[in-house]
């Protein structure tokens, strides 16, 4: 029939016949699969090679079990949809383990376990757990394969929704196999259960889960645990275990940075080119501004990374900048064709798998805001019919769209260089409806990271809990930093040090959520951001007028390129507006903050702090 019976190595396997059929002789990936294989008794292990017959396999495979349904494929080619559990929706930051040696490691924004306690946990849970499914080894690398030292990885999942996807946001399979067998180089190993096993004849459901979820990092061993979600970040490893949270711990280690950043490639009129990294939390826009079109005449935008950014100061004491993934893993409502065409056509393209979407009636994909004209009919994402008179959102708020990088039309070619690009500008940037301008300058280097460490933002459906409630997000990193969050911030400080300081990038701090007195958007944002973009490159030579404020350079009223838009200069003042009561309240959330550090907050920052205190005050 259609299973994947025909390349498997080893049925019912024991563990000594996945190791015999293995395609590896590497040894301690031999002895972890063993080990994993004796723990959690699969019926069969198989070894991914990530080719397309293998997907088109798994794919009918979880058509027949009711997890994908197959799309149109004259409107989506060679794409699927998968409906998850409605308890099983987005990243759980409260069941989300920082596992270090010491409790200290873990600082005070993660949560924290002793190793050894955490381990005797998950041991148990992970005991049996894929009784009656099969155990997917999927060699993955992040980044370059041609990396110099390239960041291996190895997802061990019960889910081959996990391995289709897995497939689109990184490189897998044989040809990574082969290198790390050849390298005998070291790899993160990354075990995922979705912790929901079979009893003989038992009926599988779509969305197998678990009520109990662990997502466990453990930051000395670089190893990585993740049990009863199959849900994007808690369940594609690769992604923001290892990519942020593990990588950030190598970073620390190794004097390099990982980060929650897109990176975009910008061209002039005059034909220069700029490449800007920006951070902004979780569904607050990083994806929409890396495929930015732009609204102006003259600039081009192309696409190097929307989710994760590498940085390490290169030869010349320039900080060069690569995205790890291979795909985008974006979050659905609110991309449209008249706001990010780019992603539509991308999309379009096919070979994406779709979670939490609504169905049209002819086979294909919706959600709010993709189409000005709203379908008269659909199933909404939990199967229900659905109409413009329903009271819930046809696609859940948190539904995501997985789409390989390469099928943007607009990705810069230098996505494939290993040596990545060098930055000039770093932005980062929250969703506040007030107090934070649209766009301001930092006074300098350490100003921008005192910026990055108290940016804040409205919490957004991409992790369970409160939606919009204002909170600290430094360098929009507060869910992905491996270790303590001062440490974090001294490493941001430290690693400068490496670099040519007239090289360093310029760092600003945006809003593109800002409202007015109405109620509305103070700025149109999207393609018009490019506006923004114009502004930030002219500051970088010397030629945009700005206007000191106490929190850094605003632009002046008519610096601003608002040519062809239905925006007044006196509209931008407002939008990149400092008011003192605002900023009253908003130095207390700051102090508070930094409070919570302790001891190990930097003094620059304190310092920073004060003086951003004392410019009020006059
Ligand atoms: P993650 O993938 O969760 O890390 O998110 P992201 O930062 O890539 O967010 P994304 O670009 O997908 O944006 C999330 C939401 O913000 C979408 O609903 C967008 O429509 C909305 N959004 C993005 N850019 C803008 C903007 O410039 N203005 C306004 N008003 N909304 C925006
Ligand atoms: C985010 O939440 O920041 C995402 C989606 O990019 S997930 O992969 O689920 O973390
Ligand atoms: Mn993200």
């Amino acid at each position: 029939g259609d299973s994947v019976r025909q390349p498997l190595l080893a049925d019912r396997a024991t563990e000594h016949d996945a190791v015999m059929a293995a395609p590896t002789t590497h040894r301690e990936l031999l002895a972890w699969v063993e080990e994993t294989a004796a723990l959690t008794q699969p019926d069969r292990v198989y070894w991914v090679n990530g080719s397309a017959e293998e997907n088109a396999q798994l794919s009918d495979e979880l058509v027949s079990a009711g997890t994908f349904k197959r799309l149109n494929p004259k409107l989506f080619p060679n794409s699927f949809a998968a409906f998850s559990d409605p308890a099983d929706v987005a990243r759980v930051e409260e069941q989300t383990f920082i596992c270090s040696q010491n409790e200290r490691d873990a600082g005070f924004t993660n949560n924290w376990m002793d190793p050894d306690k955490m381990k005797e946990k998950l041991r148990g849970l992970f005991a049996g757990s894929m009784r009656g499914r099969t155990m997917y080894v999927i060699p993955f690398v992040m980044g370059h394969l041609d990396a110099q030292s390239p960041k291996f990885g190895v997802e061990i999942t019960d889910s081959a929704y996990v391995v289709t996807s897995m497939r689109i946001m990184a490189t897998i399979g044989t040809e990574v196999l082969d290198r790390l067998t050849e390298l005998n180089a070291e790899f993160v190993p990354a075990l995922h259960s979705v912790g929901a096993p079979l009893e003989p004849g038992q009926q599988d459901v779509a969305w197998p889960c678990n009520e109990e979820k662990w997502i466990v990092h453990f930051p000395e061993e670089r190893s990585i645990w993740s049990f009863g979600s199959g849900y994007g970040g808690n369940a594609l490893l690769g992604k923001k275990c290892y990519a942020l949270r593990i990588a950030s711990v190598m970073a620390r280690d190794e004097g390099w940075l990982a980060e929650h950043m897109l990176i975009l490639k910008l061209t002039s009129p005059e034909n220069k080119t700029y490449y800007v990294s920006a951070a902004f939390p979780s569904a607050c826009g990083k994806t929409n501004l890396a495929l930015l079109d732009p609204t102006i005449e003259g600039w081009k935008v192309e696409t190097l990374g929307d989710d994760i950014t590498w940085m390490r100061f290169g030869k010349e004491g320039e900080l060069r900048a690569v995205n790890p993934e291979a795909g985008l893993f974006g979050v659905a409502p609110g991309t449209g064709w008249d706001t990010n065409p780019n992603a539509m056509r991308a999309i379009a393209k096919g070979n994406s798998v779709f979670t939490n979407v609504a169905l049209t009636d002819d086979g294909g994909v919706w959600w709010e805001g993709m189409t000005e004209d709203v379908p008269a009919h659909l199933m909404d994402w939990q199967g229900n019919d659905w109409t413009p008179s329903s009271d819930n959102p046809a696609a859940h708020p948190n539904a995501r769209f997985c789409t390989p990088i390469d099928q943007i039309d607009m990705l810069a070619e230098e996505f494939n260089d290993p040596e990545g690009v060098e930055l000039s500008a770093i932005l980062f940037g929250g969703r506040r409806k007030t107090t934070v301008p649209l766009v301001t300058q930092s006074r300098d280097w350490t100003n921008g990271i005192f910026m990055g460490s108290t940016l804040s933002s409205e919490t957004t459906a991409a992790a369970a809990g409160a939606v919009g409630r204002v909170r600290r997000d430094p360098m929009a990193m507060l869910p992905f930093i491996g270790y303590d969050a001062g440490d974090y911030l001294s490493h941001w400080l430290k690693v400068s040090g490496q670099a040519d300081q007239a090289r360093l990038p310029k760092i600003f701090l945006v809003n593109w959520f800002r409202r007015t007195a109405d109620g509305g958007f103070a700025w149109p944002g999207f393609g018009d951001n490019s506006r923004v973009l114009k502004w930030i490159i002219e500051r970088l030579e010397g030629q945009a007028d700005a206007v000191e404020t106490p929190i850094g350079y605003v632009p002046a009223p008519d610096a601003i390129d608002l040519t062809g838009l239905d925006l007044t200069a006196a509209d931008v003042e407002q939008a990149v507006r400092v008011d003192a009561d605002e900023w009253a309240a908003e130095l207390e959330g700051i102090e508070q903050w930094y409070q919570q550090f302790g001891e190990s907050l930097p003094a620059e920052l304190s310092g920073e702090l004060q003086r951003l205190k004392e410019r009020f005050a006059v």
